[in-house]
């Protein structure tokens, strides 16, 4: 036990009348949503990087969180797990995922890492049989250390290449032990900052074939988890190789791995590419694979990922919209990708911004339910393409153009426009927020 979260409550369901801020006004983890409980649509997942590595530095001031589990000792890292372990328990999250750097101190090199976590993941085990946590994906951190400036699977040096694959093994094995549900790819670096210096063929070759590496990797060992990339357009490379759904589906065809991929999609991520949230779940469903959600939300002003916890309840509701619509998650979760504001330095902010975002999810997940139970958005949408159902419809799919030339002349077909109703659409998609 640390008393770092002491005097702070088991965070309760009280409904939205109460006037607790430690309470849940929507988030009711038994409550049955389109069949299922709140707890099992969402899968709420805390984020160790955000929440218990990260020291609240920006690029113009370091640290500002004093916390006692900062320092890369051993110790330490099992008082970061305590917290870490406690929080969860607080919150009641089902979930929690990790970076191997987030979880144990730096080693001088790879044996020392892989001790390092190998210690660690024993620790973590006890916890999870303690507390019933379950973990929702593990990953790898290949990104901070100064050896990956150039990238991991990409990097000009081989030897950086095998340093990665080699710390990928071990934290898919620790992702194993633990009984994680997916293991994530995030290609932190996986891009270039110039042309002049970058052989642009030969980098995507290599990240190519060390995805194949993973995927053989999860075959030989019997891992039932879900492989999951989680695309990102820049930041921290000017241009990044998994740019968007779209574009890591075409690299997926590329290497032969789409059936083994899925998508972790974040919503910061998808603003950067230029999309919406909602977008980038529609795409990877109608690609057949979505996966899981980083939830998160960005500072629209900044154009830059600031990784702030969601409140926007209109934007879940569409988000959780597309995530129903694709049949919910299945190994994936709601992993809140989400750090605290750096001035925001107490324990109870902490929980208060999981207790706020879990809100703004199970708000933005009943009035998704709704919209979909109710059918108007769908029947809507159905009438707008009513023209393909029919037989002249479907048999155009069919034709080729000289065919349809003659149709077009014989039967004098003279297209309308008709509206999009778009606005009545969203008059719609409000009332049921
Ligand atoms: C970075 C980011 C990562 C991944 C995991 O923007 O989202 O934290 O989620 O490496
Ligand atoms: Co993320």
């Amino acid at each position: 036990m640390t008393d770092f979260f002491k005097g702070i409550p088991q965070i309760k369901y009280e409904g939205p009348q109460t006037e607790n801020d430690f309470a849940f006004r929507h988030y009711d983890a038994e409550e049955v949503v389109m069949g299922k409980k709140m707890k099992d649509h969402l899968r709420f997942a805390a984020a160790y990087w955000h929440s218990f590595a990260w020291s609240g530095g920006d690029p113009f001031g370091g640290q500002t969180f004093e916390r006692p589990w900062f320092g890369d000792t051993m110790e330490a890292a099992k008082l970061k797990a305590d917290a870490a372990f406690e929080m969860f328990q607080i919150l009641d999250v089902p979930y929690y995922c990790f970076h191997d750097a987030d979880v144990r101190p730096e080693g001088a090199d790879f044996a020392e890492n892989t001790r390092n976590l190998e210690e660690i993941v024993d620790y973590f085990a006890e916890k999870q049989a303690a507390t019933g946590v379950k973990l929702l994906w593990g990953t790898a951190n290949l990104f901070s250390h100064r050896r990956f400036m150039s990238g991991a699977a990409t990097n000009p040096d081989p030897e950086v290449f095998a340093f990665s694959a080699a710390t990928i093994k071990t934290c898919i094995d620790a992702t194993m032990k633990l009984g994680g549900e997916n293991y994530v790819l995030w290609g932190g670096r996986e891009g270039y900052e110039t042309l002049l210096n970058t052989d642009l063929g030969r980098e995507r070759k290599q990240a190519g074939r060390m995805l194949q590496m993973v995927v053989d990797y999860k075959h030989k060992m019997g891992f039932k988890g879900a492989i999951l990339i989680e695309p990102k357009p820049q930041e921290p490379m000017k241009h990044q190789y998994d740019y968007d759904v779209a574009t890591v589906y075409g690299f997926l065809k590329e290497f032969g791995l789409e059936g083994e991929v899925q998508m972790n999609i974040e919503q910061g991520h998808a603003i950067l590419a230029g999309h919406s949230f909602e977008h980038e779940l529609a795409m990877a469903r109608e690609l057949g694979i979505f996966g899981s959600i980083d939830m998160n939300r960005n500072d629209y002003q900044s154009g830059w990922d600031t990784d702030q916890f969601p409140n926007n309840v209109p934007e879940m509701a569409l988000a959780y919209y597309e995530v129903l619509r694709a049949g919910g998650f299945i190994t994936g979760g709601t992993n809140f990708d989400a750090k605290l504001r750096r001035q925001s330095l107490d324990a109870e902010d902490l929980i208060l911004a999981h207790v706020g975002g879990m809100d703004a999810c199970a708000a933005g997940l009943k009035a998704a339910a709704a919209m979909l139970e109710d059918g108007k958005l769908e029947a809507a949408r159905d009438d707008r393409y009513a023209g393909w159902e029919t037989a002249e419809g479907k048999g155009l799919m069919a034709s080729d153009l000289d065919e349809i030339a003659s149709k077009v002349l014989n039967n004098n077909i003279n297209p309308a426009p008709r509206s999009g109703r778009q606005e009545r659409l969203e008059n719609l998609v409000n009332r049921y927020l």
